[in-house]
């Protein structure tokens, strides 16, 4: 039996991985061609634990080969992105399902009668049925589960991935898996195939549930931010310290709150949330509030960094702005990572640099060069930045920062850490 996964990215990859070390023939498709090469010699264009060893022995021992134009396999896996369209401030973004729907058309003909096709990518509602009708516009020769039920020729399910970046081997194996088949027999037919490497429970339920299943599980995390988020910003404006508040009523058996910060990043929870927006924006109120609320975290942080520079002034009269340095502790959009992307921290240090006209310097542990967006931000030690700023901003908490020595001085610490 062979698997073909489309997209080779943070999910597809691992995946593709996986399935090579179980012996399983896998072919990994993706429009890149420096990410086909790089696999080819066996090493990896992503950032994940353990996956390098993973993929180098499953290339050198013939498991993995990786192309950039679809081949007939018997399962295929689709693991491309579903970004949001841009849109106009304030409004509600839409799903981009234009990496689904090119997947699809590239897949479709060479696909033949009992092939499995499963989509992975978190997707809004509907999704599913939209992949299958996608794959019958270019295929009239085969029939599909919308027009056949089990009489189908291609089995189709949706089974969103669920793994949290950084722990992707270990996930891969141990989460339990929601299988959305079109048809009872298209779950049955994907449970068979995610058995060769998952050791958690596979739970059968339809396509649509299972689409809503992902989105509810990052838009739960979302809501509950934005409520330890929400608090911050009370606790702030009524002088009460908010990290020591939740600890206390996490004493409670029924309670607990996570913990707040300069806002929501990553690729998966600030954007989920907006498929169940865009498809409900009547019924979806409290999620839809939830977004704005993280959203408008990093513009509260940085007007408490433009107050904390006007008491700086205030204080010491003899000075300008020019001859204040702000430390920024933190870029990654989570502790302990090394990616920037989608990344409140780095949001928050690049809007400190625009308005300020003094010094600007940041403190990440995991980078050794700051990216080109932060061109007048210098990249110093901790201790260095202790003695050199003279206004502390921490925005993650990795665990450096948390093993350190307490900052002191004139502080804006969005993760509690000092
Ligand atoms: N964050 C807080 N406070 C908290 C927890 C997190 O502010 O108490 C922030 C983080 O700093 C970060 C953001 O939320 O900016 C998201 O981080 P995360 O660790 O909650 O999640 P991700 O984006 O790395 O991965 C999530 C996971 N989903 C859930 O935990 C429900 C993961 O299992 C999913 O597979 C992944 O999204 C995905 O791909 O959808």
């Amino acid at each position: 039996e062979t698997v073909s996964i489309i997209g080779l990215g943070y999910i597809g990859l691992p995946t593709a991985a996986m399935f090579a070390s179980r012996k399983k023939q896998v072919i990994g498709v993706d429009v890149s061609q420096h990410a086909v090469d790089t696999i080819n010699q066996g090493k990896i264009h992503i950032v994940e634990p353990e996956l390098d060893m993973i993929v180098s022995a499953a290339v050198s021992e013939g498991y993995l080969k990786a192309v950039t134009t679809p081949e007939q396999a018997d399962a295929f896996l689709i693991a491309v992105p579903t970004p949001f369209l841009p849109c106009a401030e304030g409004e509600v973004p839409e799903p981009d399902l234009s990496y689904i729907e090119a997947a699809s058309k590239a897949i479709a003909p060479v696909l033949k009668k009992g092939d499995l096709v499963i989509l992975e990518s978190t997707s809004p509602v509907g999704a599913t049925e939209q992949m299958s009708a996608w794959l019958a516009e270019v295929r009239p020769d085969l029939r599909f589960p919308q027009d056949a039920g089990e009489n189908t020729d291609i089995n189709i399910a949706h089974c969103p991935e669920r793994v949290l970046p950084g722990h992707v081997v270990r996930e891969l194996v141990e989460n339990d898996r929601v299988i959305g088949g079109m048809t009872p027999r298209c779950s049955e037919r994907s449970i068979e195939l995610y058995k060769t490497f998952v050791q958690g429970d596979c739970v059968v339920t339809n396509a649509r549930t299972a689409e809503m299943a992902k989105l509810t599980e990052n838009s739960s995390r979302d809501v509950q931010i934005a409520f330890a988020n929400e608090l911050s910003i009370i606790c702030d404006k009524l002088d009460i310290n908010v990290w020591e508040l939740i600890a206390l009523a996490n004493r409670h058996p029924r309670v607990n709150i996570l913990q707040p910060g300069p806002g929501v990043g990553g690729h998966c929870i600030a954007v989920d949330p907006w498929f169940i927006v865009s498809k409900t924006p009547e019924e979806a109120q409290m999620i839809h509030t939830a977004r704005k609320v993280n959203d408008g975290k990093p513009q509260w942080v940085l007007n408490k960094v433009k107050m904390a520079v006007a008491d700086f002034l205030q204080a010491h009269p003899e000075k300008t702005a020019r001859e204040i340095t702000i430390a920024c502790y933190g870029l990654a959009f989570k502790p302990d990572i090394d990616d920037l992307r989608e990344s409140p921290a780095m949001l928050i240090t690049q809007k400190i640099e625009e308005f300020h006209n003094g010094r600007v310097i940041a403190v990440e542990p995991n980078i050794e060069v700051l990216p080109a967006k932060l061109n007048h931000v210098e990249l110093v030690d901790y201790n260095m930045a202790a003695v050199e700023a003279d206004i502390q901003v921490m925005l993650v908490d990795h665990k450096e920062f948390k093993e350190a020595s307490v900052q002191t001085g004139i502080i804006i610490d969005t993760k509690g850490i000092w």
